[in-house]
């Protein structure tokens, strides 16, 4: 059998059972194909994907432009390393910078990467800039956040299965608890070692957890007041997610670093970006850092067309507007539901919590079901399901994937 012959999904499946690393647990479901806000598995049948591969494809499946832009630089040029310039990158970087309202980026490829970027140029700014002892500088982030998979980020995890075991943990890191501005102030008035403040706007993995009103501008003025880097990561909030740009946006607040990954190029390609001012980012000189596929061609060409398609669709409005449509279409079902207790979010970035435990197997069998029933989506934790569809999708089918929820989330009523 050739490798690329046809197979099927119990094939498929069973492949990657016996031949990949198990790190993952995947919904029993092959994709082969994607357009717009549609996946197809291999057996040809067609599902909504509400699930967006973890909010990477906000401009939907294979957008028409985007592909465009990578298939021509792929023609082109594909990578020349950082060793000598190319012809994208900056036309890139003015692009990226111009429209996030940044003096600088440092391209990387992933978001953890780019989170790995961040916390370095926290600490050289607090020692070179910020005046902090060698070796002192501390960060402060939050429980149950999400930054990503290295050494350094989960050391500053409190998810046991994803931290246990993979010790020894970096040091240089303060855990407070989110959503709470007096907890943040305590440790900033007490520690003058602090350079930063590194947080989700939403909390994704948390269970779509979205802080108080006016949470995010406060932290911003606290980290003002007591002069550390309020970090933003938005790889999975940002580029038009939750309504807005950034989710910053909604309370006007500038972070002085901001961490971008996931949608910057619509799924087709591993782009991040860390942006900055110059009396921050100009602390980064030859040598303290790179990757030799950051910045590369087509990462480049892949995010220009990304984020113009982004403002061209009117992305942020449409998850605004749908964003509102489905919080009020799942409100009204819950208002009689005995198996969801509440939707929470903000544009197309929503969870439903399930009247159960939190390490029943609920939100696992719905999804199972939401899968027969044509929509793909994921649980976060055993009682919570993640819902976040591309953001090119119509009224009407929002309002249909809507109807498949509910139907659905029936089947589970007693
Ligand atoms: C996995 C969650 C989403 C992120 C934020 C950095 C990264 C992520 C705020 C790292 C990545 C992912 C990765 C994915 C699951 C996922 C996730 F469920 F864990 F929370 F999106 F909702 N900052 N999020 O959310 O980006 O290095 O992966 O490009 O399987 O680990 P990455």
């Amino acid at each position: 059998m050739a490798v690329l012959d046809h197979i099927s999904s119990q094939e498929a499946m069973a492949l990657e059972n016996k031949y990949g690393a198990q790190n993952y647990h995947p919904l029993p479901v092959v994709l082969s194909k994607g357009e717009g806000v549609y996946v197809w598995d291999v057996e040809g049948k067609k599902y909504y994907d509400f699930l967006s591969a973890y909010s990477s494809l906000n401009q939907g499946h294979c957008h028409p432009k985007i592909v465009q832009a990578m298939t021509d630089q792929a023609q082109r040029l594909t990578l020349t390393s950082r060793a000598f310039y190319n012809d994208m990158l900056g036309r890139y970087e003015k692009y990226a910078t111009q429209y996030f309202g940044f003096d600088k980026m440092l391209p990387m490829n992933s978001g953890a990467e780019a989170v790995e970027t961040a916390l370095k140029l926290c600490r050289k700014w607090a020692y070179e800039v910020k005046g902090i002892d060698l070796n002192k500088a501390e960060i402060i982030v939050c429980k149950n956040n999400f930054h990503g998979r290295t050494t350094t980020i989960i050391s500053f995890s409190n998810d046991p299965v994803a931290r246990k075991n993979f010790g020894p943990y970096t040091d240089g890191f303060i855990k407070i608890e989110y959503d709470n501005l007096a907890e943040l102030e305590a440790v900033l008035s007490t520690n003058p070692n602090v350079a930063g403040f590194m947080a989700e706007p939403i909390q994704g993995e948390a269970g779509v957890y979205v802080p108080s009103e006016g949470y995010l501008a406060k932290a911003k003025a606290l980290c003002e007041k007591y002069n550390v880097l309020f970090i933003a990561d938005e790889v999975q909030t940002g580029i038009a997610r939750t309504g807005k740009l950034l989710a910053v946006d909604h309370e006007n607040v500038k972070p002085d670093v901001l961490i971008l990954g996931k949608a910057l190029s619509g799924g087709l390609y591993p782009v991040s970006a860390v942006m900055a001012d110059n009396e921050i980012m100009n602390v980064i000189q030859p040598g303290n850092h790179g990757s030799t596929f950051g910045g590369n061609p087509i990462a480049a060409a892949v995010a220009i067309a990304a984020l113009e398609v982004v403002k061209e669709e009117n992305l942020a409005e449409n998850a605004d507007y749908l964003g509102k449509i489905f919080r009020a279409e799942m409100n009204k079902y819950i208002e009689t539901s005995s198996i969801v207790n509440l939707v929470r979010g903000k544009g197309l970035l929503n969870a439903i919590v399930i009247n159960d435990d939190e390490d029943s197997d609920t939100a696992w069998n719905i999804c199972l079901a939401l899968r027969d029933n044509g929509l793909l989506a994921k649980p976060t934790h055993g009682n919570i399901i993640r819902f976040a569809p591309p953001l090119v999708m119509t009224e009407e089918q929002l309002l249909d994937c809507v109807s498949i929820i509910t139907k659905t989330l029936k089947e589970f009523e007693e």
